[in-house]
């Protein structure tokens, strides 16, 4: 008898496109225009993904410097994803306008009332991982825009609940895309098959644990730390065996790294803010509020300390905010010292 593993349970062979196609993700999926937009993201992470693999290689190859082989300006990784994302995003009409980490001013597309999105998005998050081979990615937010006169920066800074679609893709060991388009809809993980160029589904239904036994920190900060945050960093290395102290630390430096594994495995990311970063260092539209929206579409919980982060009026693009996420139990302890309702 053949022995068919795990795959079969996710539904052998259920690409991505199929998945948006058959309606999965919900209602506003059921739309050509949605699904057709959600689509071209998912082109631009293959593109994207070939770059990232190639970027090693290209080094090596010594084809990086101020101009290749063929006396074409090289751009920089980060760069070149930017510039695949608002190309991509720029093709079939749907898409109004773009926001980038990469671009000062909100980029305009097209006025026309058929473009019915804008998108905001991180085009190649951990920076600093992409020289040192460390995983890195890519985090977008699809928001509908309003209905009457252009596009401006306003249809931007709407509150991370009003999303319609949020998620990132990882380059890791291998690339995978992790999508959803609300609570009701749940968060569904992708991965990329790169002999066949299509990303399948992998992760069906990913929910976060209620409590997990990690927490990921740059503990470097510690000094900058305000007195709650302290406290509660001591609190979590603790001993206490029944309470499952102390964590494990974990710390990529990549949010999409550290927010994955804690999407999936439970337990806590935090960066808040301190001395020198008193807004936080994460950026609220296309960090935060993705992974918030993801979060909590499965089950878990982000807050910036103490507020929802899907609540937040954002009144810039490059708005940065405190940024806590992962499983409800953990972010709540968390937010319980931040108020000083506990202290050990
Ligand atoms: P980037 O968008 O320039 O890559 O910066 C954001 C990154 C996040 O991926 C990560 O969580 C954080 O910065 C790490 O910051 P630090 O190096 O201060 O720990
Ligand atoms: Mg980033």
């Amino acid at each position: 008898m053949s022995d068919v593993s795990g795959t079969q349970a996710v539904r052998m062979g259920m690409t991505l496109e199929t998945f948006i196609m058959e309606g999965m993700l919900g209602s506003p999926a059921a739309t050509g225009v949605f699904t057709s937009l959600l689509n071209q993201i998912s082109f631009a992470a293959k593109l994207v993904t070939s770059q990232v693999r190639r970027a090693g290689l290209a080094n090596v190859l010594g084809y990086t410097g101020e101009v290749n082989v063929q006396g074409e300006q090289v751009m920089k990784l980060d760069e070149l994803a930017n510039e695949t994302l608002v190309t991509t995003l720029g093709r079939r009409g749907h898409c109004a306008a773009i926001a980038s980490e990469e671009l000062d001013q909100i980029h305009h597309i097209t006025n026309d009332k058929r473009a019915r999105y804008v998108v905001m998005f991180d085009p190649l998050d951990g920076s600093s991982n992409i020289d040192v081979n460390i995983s890195i990615g890519t985090i977008f937010g699809v928001m509908r825009r309003s209905d009457d006169g252009d596009v401006t920066e306003a249809d931007f800074l709407k509150p991370g609940r009003e999303l319609a679609a949020a998620g990132y893709v990882i380059y890791g060991s291998s690339t995978m895309l992790v999508l959803s388009t609300g609570r009701e809809k749940g968060v569904h993980g992708f991965t990329y098959d790169p002999t066949v160029g299509e990303f399948f589904l992998s992760h069906e239904n990913i929910r976060t644990p209620k409590k997990g036994s990690t927490f990921s920190i740059n503990e470097g900060n510690a000094s900058r730390w305000e007195e709650p945050v302290k406290r509660w960093s001591d609190w979590i290395k603790g001993d206490n065996k029944a309470e499952g102290r102390p964590y494990g630390g974990r710390y990529v430096g990549t949010l999409v790294a550290d927010a994955h594994r804690t999407l999936l495995k439970g337990g806590i990311f935090a960066y808040p803010a301190d001395k020198k970063s008193p807004e936080g260092k994460l950026r609220l539209l296309y960090e935060a509020n993705p992974f918030a929206f993801l979060f909590e579409a499965s089950g878990g919980m982000a807050t910036n300390g103490t507020d929802r982060i899907l609540d937040i009026q954002p009144t810039k693009l490059h708005q940065r905010t405190a940024l806590v996420l992962g499983s409800q139990e953990d972010v709540a302890t968390f937010s319980q010292f931040m108020r000083k309702e506990r202290v050990s």
